[in-house]
């Protein structure tokens, strides 16, 4: 790092102490941007990396709730309204034990790089609470998510906040979600995205995530003029954006062989195909059951449990050709990378945000092999959502081709935008510092504009 990304990163650490996802996220932007400060002084003048780094708001509330039992509980909640230059705060809600202040902060930070390469007018946020769903009954889901948004009520809005789902948070939540809004202000807006079809929902906005990184990655490998036909992917995670990616890879003639959760993960090597994959989605949407459990139904294909301690995923090590990480953050760390690497992996594409820890990341970089940083790859998700807030704008709903379509040209967009920003800054084919600086330069701009803000 130069000397002023140096000093800069000192001051970040000095006055974010304990958020280490976060810092972590910063340091990655500013390392890419460096350059562009040292070439566009105004902006350095400007503090606009300064002004960055510090949320416009953070809302912090208890959420208190009643289990089936009677029992009283109390949660934390979190709402980060990180940057509105471009557009109303928008990102998504993540229900997980693990949640905090560094964890959402992160999040929020890199959702306002992303929305910005989306192409449509939207800030960006984060939020959630270190609730845990899992095991949780509906009734006990319901009550947490109308306490959870008694409160985040009086911050958001259609023209203001516009939160969504991320990781413990899918169509049921939204749903909850989007009655007790509804009740609290006599309001039916797009407040949420994510809705069910029948009442404001957008076609195509569950499968967008997954659909969105297959599409992009499909716009890397055709810059080598290659395609999916043939190719081995790997996924992590079994949510709503795996589930989604090992779709579109069978659309597109790839073949996915592994999918996982918290537990461990299933290797099935003759290819998880359209009825195995519709197998987990009810196992997983429907059941709320473990991955563990596609074995017994497919006991041709292998479950290797993964203890958290080891120093490595062993999932990683699996050789193929593609991978998509699907699960959470830092989920591929130095060691992985290398195994990947060593495995014959040529593509990484990431669907969930920052799987990749720093030394996994300069280990691609490094290798020069085809690598999307999540804020360019799962915009897919938050870029439906914005085509969802456009429909409940206008009042009408697209046809599932129309929203595809846009979607698959966002992509095409984001793939190019990124090309030519790294090709500008004289990094080329580095899709990292495409991302960050084409999504810099959009907000900065945007900042500078506005004046001091
Ligand atoms: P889901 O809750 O639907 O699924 C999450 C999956 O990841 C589950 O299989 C879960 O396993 C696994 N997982 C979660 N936490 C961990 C962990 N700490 N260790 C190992 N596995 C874990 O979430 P999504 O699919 O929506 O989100 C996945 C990732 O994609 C996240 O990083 C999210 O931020 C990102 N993302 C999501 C978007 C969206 O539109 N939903 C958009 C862009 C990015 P288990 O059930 O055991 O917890
Ligand atoms: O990380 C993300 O981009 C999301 N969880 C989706 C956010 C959204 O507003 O759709």
């Amino acid at each position: 790092m130069s000397g002023y990304a140096a000093e800069f990163m000192d001051a970040v650490r000095a006055k974010n102490p304990g958020e280490p996802e976060f810092l972590q996220a910063v340091a990655e932007v500013v390392e890419s941007c460096s350059i562009v400060l040292d070439r566009h002084p105004d902006l350095r003048e400007a503090r606009i990396l300064e002004r960055m780094v510090e949320p416009e708001r953070v809302i912090i509330f208890r959420v208190p709730w009643q289990d089936d039992a009677g029992e009283f509980h109390v949660n934390r909640g979190f709402r980060i309204e990180m940057n509105s230059a471009i557009g109303p705060y928008k990102g998504g809600l993540r229900f997980h034990p693990s949640v905090n202040l560094g964890i959402l902060k992160f999040l929020a930070f890199e959702q306002v790089y992303k929305n910005a390469l989306t192409t449509l007018p939207m800030g960006g946020g984060k939020g959630g609470s270190d609730f845990d769903p899992k095991g949780k009954s509906d009734g006990e889901v319901m009550r947490f998510c109308q306490s959870f948004m008694t409160e985040l009520a009086r911050h958001i809005g259609p023209d203001t906040d516009v939160p969504a789902g991320d990781i413990g948070v899918g169509g049921r939540e939204i749903g909850y979600l989007f009655g007790q809004y509804k009740r609290l202000k006599n309001e039916f807006t797009g407040v949420l995205t994510g809705k069910g079809l029948a009442w404001g929902g957008s076609l195509i906005r569950p499968e967008a995530t997954g659909y969105g990184c297959v599409y992009f990655a499909a716009e890397m490998l055709a810059a080598r003029g290659d395609d999916f036909h043939g190719k081995t992917c790997l996924v992590s995670g079994s949510g709503n954006v795996a589930q989604y990616t090992i779709e579109k890879l069978l659309d597109l003639g790839g073949t996915p062989v592994t999918a996982s959760d918290s537990g461990g993960f299933i290797h099935d090597p003759a290819g998880i195909d359209r009825e195995k994959l519709s197998y987990i989605m009810e196992l997983k949407n429907v059941r709320r059951g473990r991955i563990s459990e596609y074995v017994e139904r497919y006991p041709h294909a292998e479950y290797v449990p993964v203890d958290p301690s080891l120093d490595h995923n062993p999932l990683w090590a699996i050789p193929a050709d593609c991978a998509f990480p699907s699960a959470t953050q830092n989920e591929i760390n130095g060691t992985d990378a290398a195994n990947l690497l060593a495995g014959g992996v040529t593509l990484v594409a990431e669907g969930a945000n920052m799987p990749s820890s720093p030394d996994a990341v300069h280990a691609f970089v490094e290798a020069g092999i085809l690598y999307a940083p999540g804020k360019a790859s799962n915009a897919g998700g938050v870029a439906t959502s914005g085509l969802e807030m456009t429909q409940n704008s206008m009042r009408l709903n697209w046809s599932r081709d129309e929203v595809d379509g846009r979607l698959r040209t966002i992509m095409r967009d984001i793939h190019s935008a990124c090309v030519n920003a790294a090709d500008e800054y004289g990094t080329s084919g580095n899709y990292v510092n495409g991302a960050n600086i084409a999504g810099f330069l959009k907000v900065a701009g945007a900042m500078k504009d506005q004046g001091l803000v």
